[in-house]
Order: structure tokens, then sequence, then C-alpha cells
């Protein structure tokens, strides 16, 4: 009898709870209304360095282009000496090392018709944005891609207008990207962006560095697709009183810029039209065959570990140095986990003004400065230290070239 008791109030208890947890489910079911969003339209005006008075405008032309890019120019795994991997070899079920990209590019001037020179080892990687401290710089960019891209600058000051990344930040609009600002620059049209460069963007009084890196990167409708795709570039902002003409810093016999990065070419704004080109040239494919591919077929052989763009030492004769030279290499990335630890052979650094290191460590928006004294000749190779970037493609060489070598001599 009592255990009879015992399961009737057993089940008077789970009545209870579960016509309470009822209860609650239809009490919080009453309320529909979103939270409301406080964002002030007045916060939105410009800041106080808005009256910033530049001491020098620096000009960029800086357009975005659609390129056939080839990840192993030299057709070769040339950290292996020999073929790439089938991952990357071109198949009917893999495209291999070429790939349509974005890419930015500079130009001479507002009419984009002369294309600026641009050092050979930066590969994909857009054209360096430099400034003083003090400076301003104005970016007209032209968006000659068939889809919405922008630039979005780390460390420099910026207004809204010239964020360059599409969100809801207004309560009055309510819109994604702001219209007529440089969040979403349109396919086709151009906006001019404006960044200055106040103290807090450059080094500190103590540093004994002479310039810091940051990252910039289109942001504009589909940040992943973007960037994936290949929109990124570095900005170098030197002390005052430390630039040459053309921004790099007088102290510093080299400079180089390392983007180690796992492409993902399943997330390019560019997968479609890989597929089309390199897979359907002909229209073999079935719509089965091409609806597994754009749901994943290709996801592995779609992923390449590179630096700067290219596989496996294929940015052959781009980094060159002398023995007894400073050299500034800067290193940065933006992705998605791309957590890279880049490991220099033979040589050491000054990691960021603060340690010594023979490895520098970064992740996606991170950019950090090595400064070598070069002391140790010979081929070196510098490569990600996880092993499967690694194996996978992220490796490079870097030439120390003897102090009394011909090459040292010029
Ligand atoms: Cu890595």
């Amino acid at each position: 009898m009592s255990q009879f008791k015992a399961l009737v109030s057993n089940i008077a208890v789970l009545l209870i709870l579960s016509l309470s947890s009822v209860l609650i489910l239809a009490h919080n079911g009453e309320d529909h209304s979103l939270p409301k969003p406080n964002l002030p339209a007045e916060n939105n005006l410009p800041s106080k360095y808005f009256h910033f008075k530049p001491t020098r405008i620096r000009r960029y032309y800086i357009q975005a282009e659609k390129v056939e890019w080839n990840y192993g120019p030299y057709g070769k795994d040339m950290f292996m000496g020999m073929d790439f991997s089938a991952d990357n070899r071109p198949s009917n079920t893999t495209i291999g090392l070429k790939y349509l990209k974005a890419k930015y590019i500079e130009y001479t001037d507002k009419t984009f018709s002369t294309k600026k020179a641009q050092a050979p080892h930066l590969g994909i990687v857009g054209p360096i944005i430099r400034a003083e401290v003090g400076e301003q710089i104005r970016i007209l960019f032209k968006n000659a891609l068939e889809f919405p891209a922008g630039i979005h600058p780390h460390g420099v000051h910026y207004d809204k207008q010239s964020e360059g990344a599409a969100y809801v930040d207004n309560d009055k609009d309510m819109s994604f990207a702001t219209p007529g600002s440089g969040d979403a620059v349109a396919a086709g049209a151009t906006f001019e962006y404006i960044f200055n460069v106040p103290d807090r963007a450059g080094p500190l009084d103590n540093s004994p560095l002479s310039s810091i890196p940051w990252m910039y990167h289109s942001h504009a409708l589909d940040e992943p697709a973007e960037t994936q795709a290949g929109l990124i570039g570095f900005i170098v902002i030197t002390r005052k009183g430390f630039a040459r003409k053309n921004g790099s810093p007088k102290d510093v016999d080299r400079e180089f810029f390392v983007m180690p990065k796992i492409f993902d070419e399943q997330t390019s704004f560019f997968l479609d039209q890989n597929i089309q080109k390199y897979l359907n040239a002909s229209g073999q494919l079935t719509e089965a065959q091409y609806k597994a591919f754009k749901a994943g077929g290709l996801t592995a052989s779609n992923q390449k570990d590179s630096i700067n763009g290219y596989m496996s030492v294929n940015n052959i004769g781009g980094f060159d140095m002398c023995q007894g030279e400073r050299v500034r290499w800067y290193v940065g990335t933006i992705g998605n986990v791309d957590l890279h630890p880049v490991h220099w052979h033979g040589n050491v650094g000054l990691e960021d003004g603060i340690r010594l290191v023979d490895t520098v460590f970064v992740g996606p928006g991170i950019a950090r400065a090595l400064d070598m004294d070069v002391d140790n000749p010979g081929n070196w190779l510098f490569h990600c230290h996880i092993d499967n970037h690694h194996m996978d493609g992220m490796v490079d060489i870097f030439k120390v070239y003897h102090k009394h070598s011909d090459f040292c001599k010029k």
C-alpha cells in the first residue's frame, strides 16, 4: 500500500513539474517581440579624428579583378622534388592548381590603365598600402569583379563611410550595407576610402620597430567568399620621420611579406565558376555530379595550403637577401582555422621588437613583424610548423647570399 502511495505522489510530482514547464513555455511563447536594437544614429557621426590634419596624403588606385591563379607555377612540388599529390593534379574529380581567384591590383592613376610593379614574392597578396604616422591614405577603389567587394582596413582610423564592412550598424535604415558608403562597392563601381594614420596606428614610442603591419581585406556582403577568393593584403605604418619616399622604413635593408593560408576554394565566390571552367569545360558533368561537387565532393582537394598563394616552394626567386642585412619580415593572415606558426631555418629574428624567435605564430586578422639580422648564408626552408599544413604545401625557401657573392656586390 505504501508503494502505491509513493507511486501516486511521484506521478503527482511529475504532473506538477510538466504542468509548470508547459506554463513556463506558454509564458515565454507570449512574448514574440525581438529585443530592441540600441544603435543610436548619432554614434555613427565622424569621430575626433575627422579634424585630423594630415602631414601628407598618400593616394592609391586599387582595382579588384578576376585572375586565373596558379598555386604551383613550376608544375612540380619543389619542396620534395616530385610531382604534386593527386589532390593537386587536374583530373575529372579534382581541379588541380589553377583556379579563378580575385586579386587586388594597384594602378598608377585613376584611369586604371597602367599597373604598378609589385614585388614578385607577394603572389596573390594585394598591394602594400603604406603611410607614415601623421599622414592620410586615400584609396580610389574600383570593383571590376562581378560581386560586391571593398576594403576593410585594420589599425588605421576611419569613419563609418570608410569602414568597408557590411552589417546592420544603424537603427534608422536597418540596411545591411549603408547605401553610398564603402561597405559593399557594387560590381563596376568605385569608392574613395579615407584612412587617417594617427599615432595609434604606428609603432609605440619605446618600440625598436620603425614600422608595423596590419591586414586589410574585403568585408562586403560575404566576407569568407571574398577573402577565400583572394582579396587580402597588408598595410605598413612607419614611424614619423622614418619613411622613405615610397613609405618603406629607412633603417631596414629589405622587407618581405608572408601570408600563410589554407585557401578554401570550396568557400570561394568562384566555386561555381571553377567547377564549370575546369571540370565541365565540354559540358560533360551530369546534374548529379555537379550537385555533388557543389555539396562538398571537392572539399579535400579544394584546400590549398599555401604561402602568398604558392604551394610547395613555388615562389622561386622571391625571398633573396644578403648576409649582414637587416631584413624585416611581415607575417599575417585572414581566414578560417588559419592558425600558423611560421618557422625559419638557419636564422633568428626579433618578434614585434620583444624577443628573439625562429617561429612566429599568427591567426586570422593578426599581423606581426620579425626583424632578422641575417647572419647565416644558405638556401633555407621556412614553413608552417603544423605537420599537415607543412606537408600539404605551406613551405617555401629563402636565400641568404654570402656577403661577398655577386648578388650582394650590386
Ligand atoms: Cu599552418
